[in-house]
């Protein structure tokens, strides 16, 4: 399938994967679940299920005769699932206690649309539900149940996603973060959930120790570019394009990879882990090629 149909298909069923899996906006306490579903169905690129939904059909896809196999196990829940979390992390990361902003995903930010108590409670819940997704829709298959939930679990963990937020915070207030500090920040604010995801995908698919050494590398690269471009973008894009308060961390006087590197140097090091993200993902079977045009276009984003 060309790629940009298979994007859209992929979109289309986290769509309705979200919509059929998260509690209705009515659900009693229906201010909680108006939220919930707000922040989950603001937008947003989809890209963490996205990368569940392709790895998954890197070895779902294929069979000896390249005839497509019947999925083993379906991914989408898990798809959702770590969109669950990361859209908490979002909601979280917006609140006057961290980020305060007042736009995210184009439209005003939980706690501006609803109150800061309830935005906190909607981020408690979706990362709570991403485990109860999970859990229930893989209570037949425990092996993989449990793998998982240790994924998820350690990539949203205080020694990855909120460590990374953690080290953030701590070197916004210092205002001189090294290299070093940032690579951290990056390696888990951003990177670990990416390459949980395509371990979560690659576990869905069946894939092997080897080819899951190879998803992890990815994930590792792409983090690393992705989030080199978030900064070039922060210090380049209007917030019409971004969808966010754009030039928050120069005027926070914060460290990014454009501040200590310059622009060009930014640029020149996300080609570079870019292309090591490629060439992990060519030594996966066939290629792996959505996944590698999708890395491209990352490369290549303006928001
Ligand atoms: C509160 C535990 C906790 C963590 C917050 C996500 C996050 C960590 C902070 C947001 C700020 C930031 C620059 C994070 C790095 C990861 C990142 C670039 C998130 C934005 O991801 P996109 O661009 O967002 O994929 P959409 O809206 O497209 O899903």
């Amino acid at each position: 399938m060309e790629f940009t149909t298979q994007l859209q298909a992929y979109r289309t069923r986290i769509e309705h994967g979200i919509e059929n899996f998260v509690p209705l906006a009515a659900t009693r306490p229906a201010r909680l679940h108006t939220a919930i579903r707000y922040s989950l169905q603001a937008g947003g690129k989809r890209l963490r299920p996205i990368l569940v939904l392709a790895a998954a059909d890197v070895f779902q896809a294929r069979s000896a005769d390249s005839v497509p196999a019947v999925p083993a196990c379906d991914p989408l829940p898990a798809a959702i699932a770590i969109e669950c979390i990361h859209t908490y992390s979002l909601v979280h990361d917006d609140l006057p206690c961290m980020d305060n902003d007042d736009l995210r995903r184009g439209q005003p930010t939980c706690h501006k649309k609803f109150d800061e108590a309830t935005a906190l409670l909607a981020g408690d819940s979706l990362l709570t539900l991403a485990f109860q997704l999970v859990a229930r829709h893989y209570a037949g298959i425990p092996t993989l149940a449990a793998t998982l939930t240790g994924i998820l679990a350690e990539a949203a963990g205080s020694e990855h996603l909120i460590g990374g937020q953690m080290e953030d915070l701590l070197a916004e207030k210092k205002l001189d973060a090294t290299a070093g500090e940032l690579d951290f920040i990056h390696h888990n604010k951003t990177g670990a959930m990416l390459t949980a995801a395509l371990l979560a995908g690659g576990h869905c698919g069946g894939a092997d120790e080897s080819h899951l050494g190879h998803l992890r590398d990815a994930g590792k690269h792409l983090g690393l570019a992705f989030q080199i471009i978030d900064d070039v973008l922060d210090a380049t894009a209007d917030s019409a394009t971004l969808g966010k308060t754009p030039g928050k961390d120069a005027k926070a006087g914060k460290t990014t990879y454009v501040t200590l590197h310059g622009l060009e140097a930014a640029r020149r090091h996300a080609r570079a882990q870019t292309d090591a993200a490629l060439a992990a993902l060519s030594r996966l079977p066939g290629g792996a090629p959505f996944l590698s045009t999708l890395t491209e276009k990352m490369a290549t984003r303006t928001s």
